[in-house]
């Protein structure tokens, strides 16, 4: 209750409580709540660093007695010295104390301008609402964000789990395959010596037969016929061999140019009897080019005449086209588990949530460049004129050890003309879509991209936004 008092009394009151409320406010402009501990009035004023004690009416008084410039929080007065923006509805903050009243609105709140000519208003409100309604808007696409990555990462477990089983049954495949060729490569192998011994016997009775006088042996063999070839027998077939036996079928009288001789042992100087069969043997037993001097016809092969060795033959091209089909069957195989193992082996992410990006691409026109990024494979830049310039393959995360998936690396690309290779970092952002946002090149050949994804939303972010908002 207030004691009765005369009016003259009531000035003097009243004259009290509004020079301590000056008073008051005058000392503690500036500071943080935090900070009102050292404030708090007494006789004398402890420089928050301890190094000096001032009577306590010099605190604001536009002169700067600590060296912590600590006395003069709300004026200009000390250099070193620094100003609490309260900024209610917006986010307080610190300014350096000589940007009080120095005619330019620092502090929302206008309240470092309580002595200036420039007329500040109070925006804090506005900026509050306009912050509190982009973080609501963030906060929708952080949410929308990780419900599609909570999608993302269970389509990711399903894929994941397919590609396992696809290698597993490649495996199978890989191995019944392999069972198969070690018995084919046996067969092939049996069947071929069959037919070649079956052959060699019957060059062998035939070159007896040849040796008596009454033979009229031709040679029809690929090995009597390279023998007959080979005139100085040292086991090959030269240019000059086939120039001297040789001639065009249509005109026997004209010699074989080196060329031409050179044509027919399929492009070399000299043959040996296995290149002979492949090349010069081909020619000769199809006769429409070339033949033996003073021989009419074309040489005919033993298999044409005997049934036994015809048979052992074709036995024998059977197995080795059966061998060739498993063979390359094996090899389509193991291709393919090589890749899907590579695949496989990338990392994709804590809860392999990356892994839907695999084998997708994504494309932004910037400037005069389409620019690509294929993730985990590599990033390229066309030109208009249609050239297409590496700018680096799948390298690695590179993010921080806190979140290593926030940056991909990708590395030696092109090597820039007078330059260094060219490489790209790209950055993941959080959105509800897939796609790429930006693209830059900060210095020369070295690129700088912005891929959004719901897959590089964090709960963390959430959490950190509603505090700001708060
Ligand atoms: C091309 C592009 C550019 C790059 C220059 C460097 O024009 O790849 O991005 O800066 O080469 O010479």
């Amino acid at each position: 209750m207030f004691p009765n008092c005369s009016l003259g009394h009531c000035h003097i009151i009243i004259a009290v409580v509004l020079w301590s409320i000056c008073v008051d406010s005058r000392k503690i402009r500036g500071i943080s709540l935090s900070y009102k501990r050292f404030y708090r009035e007494r006789k004398s004023f402890l420089c928050i660093d301890g190094s000096k004690m001032i009577p306590f009416d010099q605190v604001n008084d536009d002169y700067c007695d600590c060296v912590d410039g600590s006395d003069e929080p709300g004026t200009a007065a000390c250099p070193n010295g620094r100003f609490y923006c309260t900024n209610l509805g917006y986010r307080s903050h610190y300014i350096p104390s000589s940007r009080v009243n120095d005619g330019i609105c620092d502090c929302c709140d206008a309240s470092d301008e309580y002595r200036s000519q420039t007329p500040c208003q109070n925006t804090c409100r506005n900026l509050g609402q306009r912050e509190r309604a982009e973080v609501e808007g963030q906060m929708r696409v952080l949410g929308e964000g990780l419900r599609l990555k909570q999608q993302l990462i269970e389509e990711g477990v399903l894929t994941w789990r397919e590609k396992q089983a696809q290698l597993r049954d490649l495996q199978r495949v890989s191995d019944d395959l392999q069972t198969q060729l070690d018995d084919l490569r046996k067969e092939e192998a049996r069947r071929k010596e069959e037919a070649d011994a079956l052959r060699e016997r019957e060059i062998g009775a035939r070159e007896t037969a040849d040796n008596s006088p009454t033979s009229h042996y031709r040679p029809e063999s690929p090995i009597s016929v390279f023998k007959e070839l080979d005139s100085n027998r040292d086991g090959s077939i030269t240019v000059d061999e086939v120039q001297a036996k040789l001639s065009p079928v249509q005109d026997e009288e004209h010699a074989l140019s080196e060329d031409e001789a050179v044509a027919l042992l399929g492009g070399v100087h000299r043959v040996d009897l296995s290149r002979f069969e492949e090349t010069l043997w081909t020619s000769l037993r199809t006769g429409d080019n070339v033949t033996i001097k003073g021989r009419h016809g074309v040489p005919g092969s033993l298999a044409d005449e005997d049934p036994n060795i015809k048979a052992a033959v074709s036995a024998a091209e059977k197995a080795a086209a059966d061998l060739k089909r498993v063979e390359d069957a094996y090899e389509t195989v193991y291709m393919e588990i090589r890749d899907l193992r590579e695949k496989l082996s990338i990392d994709y992410g804590s809860e392999r949530e990356f892994l839907f990006l695999h084998n997708q691409c994504f494309q932004l026109k910037v400037h005069e460049y389409i620019y690509e990024l294929c993730p985990f494979s590599q990033v390229t830049q066309k030109s208009a004129s249609g050239e297409v310039v590496s700018l680096g393959k799948w390298g690695s995360w590179a993010g921080s050890p806190e979140n290593q998936y926030c940056q991909m690396r990708y590395e030696s690309g092109e090597p820039c003309w007078q330059g260094p290779t060219r490489n790209t970092m790209v950055m993941l952002i959080c959105g509800t879509e897939t796609a790429l946002r930006s693209v830059k090149e900060p210095s020369k050949c070295q690129y700088v991209m912005e891929l959004q994804t719901p897959v590089s939303c964090q709960p963390a972010l959430r959490q950190r936004g509603i505090h700001s908002e708060l």
